[in-house]
């Protein structure tokens, strides 16, 4: 089980911190171009939840680091993952993203693509303020990975035969990766030595690991309403994920058929049929338990930390990605 000792959100001590941050995206989102201050000020304005910006605030402050620098390390990585958004949602046609209709179903694909390059590119303007290799370094590396991720969950697409593994490589890759350099930078801030920074950056990939399961999970049991995007993508996309691998290998025959022809085809007219079976089998009850063992994993990398509110708050976060509904 996963254990934490209550934390109310007024208590939690990044949030005054990511007024700051909320500061620094504002100030550092100003272009000549009107379009792109239109079309950022519009995703950045629609909100998310912040978690890769407290994720380096909540290391910084576990690790004693307090300057300035923390603030602008973590709107580079919510511009970091607000680009990978804006790209995310033009490849995979999403129409709603944070409750609204996405940028590319707003002002197109092209503008979409073009304002996520805008991002990208800003976010390394401001890594070299920061002046700093070690950031360069973690920062490169993870948008690299992440581009991996996403071409690899491409050629995995409409893939029935998708192995467990490779399924897992790729949420690795696409989402882990920054979960992972963003706790990964609060201990490079605060000067840790190896050991320390690798177990932050175990606790990331842990947790980003876990979110994505979350996130793969809601695709079938979620809201639409809650989550602020449309349920039932992943499979009109034919894109293999956790729920549908582990309902395969536990449906009948004529089950497993019927989700190989969806992920095959990429449709959702069997939408309500294989959302039963993935009940029936257990399969979003694995879904989630492979989530806790990552959450949990992550809380046992946090045992390398000092005591403190942001390392409780830490905790918190774990359990809260697991048990979320947004
Ligand atoms: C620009 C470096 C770069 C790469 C482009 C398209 C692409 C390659 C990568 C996409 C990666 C991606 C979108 C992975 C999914 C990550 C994910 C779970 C997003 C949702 O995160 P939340 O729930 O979003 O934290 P909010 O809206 O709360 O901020």
């Amino acid at each position: 089980m996963l254990e934490t000792t209550a934390l109310h959100p007024a208590a939690d001590p990044a949030e005054s911190a990511l007024r700051r941050v909320d500061a620094v995206i504002r100030e550092r989102l100003s272009s000549r171009v009107a379009l792109i201050d239109q079309i950022s000020a519009y995703i950045v304005g629609a909100g998310g939840k912040r978690i890769r910006p407290r994720l380096v605030l909540l290391f910084a402050e576990a690790l004693g680091f307090e300057g300035p620098e923390r603030y602008e390390l973590a709107a580079i990585v919510e511009f970091i993952h607000t680009a990978t958004l804006l790209h995310d949602d033009v490849v995979d046609e999403s129409a709603l993203r944070r409750g609204r209709a996405t940028a590319n179903a707003m002002f197109g694909n092209a503008a979409s693509v073009l304002v996520g390059d805008f991002l990208y590119s800003r976010a390394f303007q401001m890594m070299v303020s920061v002046n700093r290799m070690r950031v360069l370094d973690v920062l490169a590396d993870a948008t690299n990975v992440i581009a991996e991720g996403e071409v690899l969950q491409l050629m995995n697409m409409h893939d029935p035969d998708l192995a467990v593994h490779d399924y897992l490589q790729v949420i690795r890759y696409k989402t882990a990766k920054l979960f992972e350099a963003s706790a990964r930078l609060g201990a490079v801030l605060a000067g840790a030595d190896a050991a320390l920074e690798e177990s932050c950056a175990d606790f990331g990939r842990s947790l980003g690991t876990a979110f994505q399961l979350v996130d793969d999970l809601l695709d079938y049991e979620g809201n639409s309403d809650e989550l602020g995007k449309n349920v039932g993508d992943d499979l009109r996309e034919g894109k293999p994920t956790l729920p549908l691998l582990l309902a395969m290998e536990r449906a009948s025959a004529a089950e497993r058929t019927m989700i190989r022809h969806a992920i095959e085809h990429g449709e959702l007219e069997k939408l309500p049929e294989i959302l039963a079976i993935v009940r029936r089998t257990g399969a979003l009850d694995a879904t989630r338990d492979a989530a806790s063992a990552e959450a949990e994993k992550a809380q046992t990398a946090l045992r390398a930390l000092p005591a403190s509110a942001a390392r409780e708050a830490l905790l918190e976060l774990c359990v809260r990605s697991v048990h979320r509904s947004s």
